[in-house]
């Protein structure tokens, strides 16, 4: 079976329900420290779990004779700012609770995401490369470098077989992000249904790398089929979709809902995105295991849209 543990987060609920649909319902085991969508609770075996706590990890991978594990919890960048001991607590105890695992041959395959964030403000900004200068400034960044380095000591070393992708802003609509800098871009579509105008937190001028969740989600499951030999990189892999600013997405908006309406203040989250790249080169991981995006920005806007105005209210579950 596969654990997705952090099941009920902005990734971890369309993973779930993707590896459901591909191995069947009771294959996937989904674990969060809450319960989470209807859609999510209503379709397999689910457990509340704390991520933190390896006893309670050991027994769920035991019980339910776990192979694979998705670790998709932790506290992001915006949140991990406010909270900086416990987002380095979770996303550092979390990551060596399943390393652990798998050196001990409990488990034998972990996918951990990791993301943009690694990168801080000396790192070049455009076309970002995969070997490059790393200084990350926010807790959540640092954690994702740290967490990068031991994810390759503990395959050098042991022979974990644990696989990584740096995400990077994902949008999508089936749940409410959760305290990422790059959430403005989700925001944005259910102010501009709703209120048809938006105060967006970051400066008009603001390029940074975002990708569609449902090609996210494709690179996810993509990566961890592809060949044990192809994965040549075991910290994480450069990932890109598109680039855009809060006014490029903003006036493509606009050509679906022509009164909308959009200013800027921005908030201490400025800086967290100014420390960010503007673009990033995904060269490897298209070399390596055959990666490509589908999504850009004019069909991201169509499709959300689409789907805000025939869910409006009902599936998109409530902040958690
Ligand atoms: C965040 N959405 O904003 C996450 C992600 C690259 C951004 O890591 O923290």
């Amino acid at each position: 079976t596969i654990l997705v543990i952090g099941a009920c987060g902005q990734i971890g609920t369309e993973l779930t329900m993707k590896l459901r649909e591909i191995h069947g319902n009771d294959r996937i085991i989904a674990a969060d420290i809450r319960e989470g969508s209807e859609e999510l609770m209503a379709s397999g075996p689910f457990e509340i779990l704390d991520a933190m706590n390896s006893s309670q990890v050991e027994d769920v991978c035991l019980h339910y004779e776990v192979e694979e594990v998705y670790l998709m919890a932790a506290m992001l960048s915006a949140t991990g700012e406010k909270f900086p001991e416990k987002a380095w607590d979770l996303n550092m105890g979390s990551l060596f609770i399943i390393l652990n695992l798998a050196k001990e041959k409990k488990i034998n395959k972990i996918f951990w995401p990791s993301s943009i964030a690694v990168f801080g403000p000396t790192t070049p900004q455009v076309d970002t490369p995969q070997h490059t200068i790393m200084e990350p400034s926010t807790v959540y960044g640092i954690s994702k470098q740290t967490g990068e380095r031991w994810c390759e000591y503990y395959f050098n070393k042991y022979g974990v077989d644990v696989r990584s992708i740096r995400y990077p802003g994902l949008i999508s609509w089936k749940t409410q992000p959760g305290g990422g800098t790059t959430d403005y871009a989700i925001d944005i579509f259910h102010k501009a249904l709703n209120e048809k105008e938006y105060e967006c937190f970051l400066e008009a001028d603001t390029a940074l790398p975002m990708m569609y969740m449902e090609d996210a989600i494709r690179a996810t499951l993509e990566i961890m089929m592809a060949p044990k030999e192809h994965i040549k990189i075991r910290s994480s892999y450069n990932l890109s979709g598109m680039s855009f600013t809060p006014s490029q997405i903003a006036a493509d908006i606009t050509r679906h809902i022509p009164e909308f309406k959009i200013d800027y203040r921005p908030d201490f989250r400025q800086e967290i995105a100014d420390s960010w790249p503007g673009s990033i080169n995904d060269d490897r991981a298209r070399k390596d295991w055959g990666w490509k995006h589908v999504y850009d920005l004019e069909t991201t806007v169509e499709t959300m849209l689409e789907n805000l105005r025939s869910t409006t209210g009902s599936s998109i579950d409530k902040p958690t």
